[in-house]
C-alpha cells in the first residue's frame, strides 16, 4: 500500500508542475517596467526564451535580444508586421524598440521561421 501512496504523491507533484508550466506559457512573460518602458530580455539559443511576451498597448516596448549561439539560423530576427529586421551578432545585445498601437499579436521569427515568438498586445 505504501508504494501506491508514493506514486500518488509523485503524480500530484508532476501534475502541479505541468499546470504551472502550462499557465506560465499561456499567459506569456510579463515585462519588467523601466520608467514606463516595457522591457524584455530574450535569450536566443535553440529557441527564443521567452517567446511569448505580454505587453500593454500604447506603451513603448524594448526587447533586448542576446544570441548565445553560432547557428546561422538565428542570425536575423524579423518582425514582419513592424517591418523590422535585425542582425543578432553572437554574444551581443541587440535592442528592438516599438510602441504597439493596436491590440493583437505581433509575430517575430528568424529568416527561415524555425525560431518563433509573439508579442501579445492587450
Ligand atoms: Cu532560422
Amino acid at each position: 500500500m505504501q508504494i501506491i501512496g508514493v506514486i500518488l504523491i509523485a503524480v500530484v507533484i508532476g501534475l502541479y508542475f505541468l499546470w504551472f508550466w502550462y499557465t506560465k506559457n499561456q499567459e506569456g512573460a510579463a515585462a519588467k517596467s523601466e520608467s514606463g518602458v516595457q522591457v524584455f530580455n530574450i535569450l536566443v539559443k535553440g529557441v527564443y526564451s521567452p517567446n511569448n511576451l505580454k505587453v500593454k498597448m500604447g506603451q513603448p516596448v524594448k526587447i533586448n535580444f542576446r544570441r548565445e549561439e553560432s547557428a546561422d539560423c538565428s542570425r536575423y530576427v524579423s518582425f514582419p508586421d513592424l517591418k523590422i529586421r535585425k542582425e543578432l551578432p553572437e554574444g551581443q545585445t541587440v535592442v528592438i524598440e516599438f510602441t504597439p498601437t493596436k491590440p493583437g499579436e505581433i509575430a517575430f521569427a528568424c529568416d527561415m521561421g524555425m525560431y518563433q515568438g509573439k508579442v501579445i498586445v492587450e
